[in-house]
């Protein structure tokens, strides 16, 4: 069985993710996210969810390339999770280009282009106006 797995916050949640997660989910047969809680999103990330940790964990299991929902607590635990996980691919979308290739040593990486038109900060701006 070939373990892929992948990182976000994935808040309003739409096509975008969807189109990174179907993609990943062609590296192998068993689709790991690793989500970013709500503490590591604020802290880390400067973000603040439109629906909570637990919320968005529910929204990702009911897709059907995603076989398990882990939280992201943390900036260092990707090189414990691909080796506790056995994950043979990471993947991300191209705008990490990068920034994870210290993982080349443990599995493969791959960034994906992203779906260009569509953003968490694209949906709320439009609807604001
Ligand atoms: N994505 C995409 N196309 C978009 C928007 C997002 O392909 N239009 C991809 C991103 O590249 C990322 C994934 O969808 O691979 C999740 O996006 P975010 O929730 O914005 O993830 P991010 O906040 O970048 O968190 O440790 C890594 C971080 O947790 C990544």
């Amino acid at each position: 069985m070939k373990r892929v797995i992948t990182y976000g916050t994935f808040d309003l949640l739409h096509y975008g993710h969807i189109n990174l997660l179907r993609r990943a989910k062609q590296y192998g047969d068993y689709l790991i996210v690793a989500l970013s809680t709500d503490e590591f999103n604020w802290n880390e990330k400067q973000k603040k969810c439109y629906f909570s940790y637990e919320k968005r964990k529910q929204l990702l299991e009911a897709i059907r390339y995603v076989d398990l929902v882990i939280p992201e607590e943390k900036w260092e635990q990707k090189v414990t999770d691909v080796k506790e996980y056995h994950v043979d691919t990471f993947v991300m979308g191209d705008d990490w280009e990068g920034k994870f290739d210290f993982l080349k040593e443990q599995c493969e990486v791959v960034y994906l282009p992203r779906t260009p038109e569509i953003s968490t900060t694209q949906i709320k701006n439009d609807l604001n106006q």
